[in-house]
């Protein structure tokens, strides 16, 4: 009886190796994601993330998600964890991992144009990162500025603290340095954020895909200043006025998605510092913060899965 016993025993592991549920234990088309650095999106505003397999040049879809505080992907609208995805097909052909932005109550189910990670695929696992050109490049671009108001100079030349450019004296030279060129999918944008409230209030300085142009707006409404990416934040020109230099301020600059996808600062911002209240005379400089804020993410799939561990005790209970 023994024996016998542990001959349909084995039959069965031998079963349940060869069977569809395969030998790692995955489903076809399981994938699982985890991700560092992701924001937290509003579907209502943002939309949702939404993760999709390159097989033979072609998307396929392997579901929409937000993201928890952890960075664990959840159901947009109930905030369930999301720990396996299924994409409804075998992922074993997959070229590319890419995860997209697709905006609220999308109606096209083919992926938008705002990939934000992307990454290829080497045994059942692909490590994404920023989908932008030269990440490296961008990684070790410096910035800095000076404060100053020439374009209202002939009005005003004692309000030098109310605009910032991105420039070096003696020159002048382009205060932005070894920033890639981003290619018509993504643009600069210089940013004054007010953290003096508990809500940072982020304003535009402009876009500029350059570091020694003017940018998209010039000085403000009333253009004028120097030929780099700058404001002036006059009463002079139609925005708000702001003294930079009051400890309250902080200088972004962002990288956003052509065409851009809401007002405020997107959520790659490479280069950012405080505005120093001795940055009228001295300057100031922008940290490089691209290794330490930009979103990463792993997606692991077929092989790549946590083989189902199916003990003795497991087998036992299918006999039963
Ligand atoms: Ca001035
Ligand atoms: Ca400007
Ligand atoms: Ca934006």
């Amino acid at each position: 009886m023994f024996h016998g016993k542990c001959l349909v025993i084995t039959a069965l592991a031998a079963i349940i190796l060869a069977s569809g549920a395969n030998t790692s234990g995955a489903a076809i088309g399981d994938i699982e994601f985890s991700f560092t650095n992701l924001p937290t999106l509003d579907p209502a505003v943002d939309g949702v993330y939404e993760g999709w397999a390159i097989i033979g040049g072609m998307p396929v879809s392997t579901g929409i998600f937000n993201v928890d505080a952890m960075g664990n992907p959840v159901d947009p609208v109930s905030g369930n964890p999301i720990p396996l995805f299924n994409a409804g097909s075998d992922l074993t052909t997959a070229t590319s991992i890419k995860i997209s932005i697709e905006p609220p109550m999308d109606p096209d189910p083919a992926p938008s144009g705002l990939i934000v990670l992307s990454g290829t695929t080497m045994g059942g696992m692909s490590d994404m990162s920023a989908a932008l050109p030269d990440l490296s490049m961008l990684a070790s671009a410096t910035g800095s500025y000076i404060l100053a108001t020439p374009s209202d100079d002939s009005v005003d030349t004692m309000n030098g603290n109310q605009g910032i450019w991105y420039l070096s004296m003696p020159g002048p030279a382009a205060g932005l340095v070894g920033l890639p060129s981003l290619g018509s999918s993504w643009t600069y944008e210089g940013w004054i954020v007010d953290i003096s409230s508990g809500s940072p209030m982020p304003y535009s300085t402009g876009t500029f895909d350059s570091a020694a142009m003017t940018d998209s707006d010039a000085a403000g409404c009333n253009g004028g200043g120097p030929p780099f990416p700058g404001q002036d934040l006059t009463a002079f020109h139609c925005g708000p006025i702001f003294d930079l230099d009051s400890g309250d301020f902080v200088a972004v600059i962002s990288i956003e998605p052509v065409p851009d996808n809401g007002p405020g600062p997107f959520l790659f911002k490479p280069l950012a510092g405080m505005i120093p209240t001795d940055a009228l005379t001295m300057g100031g400089a922008l940290g490089n913060q691209t290794n330490a804020t930009f979103p990463t993410g792993t997606a692991s799939f077929g092989e790549a899965l946590p083989a189902e561990d199916l003990g003795w005790s497991e087998l036992k209970n299918m006999y039963r």
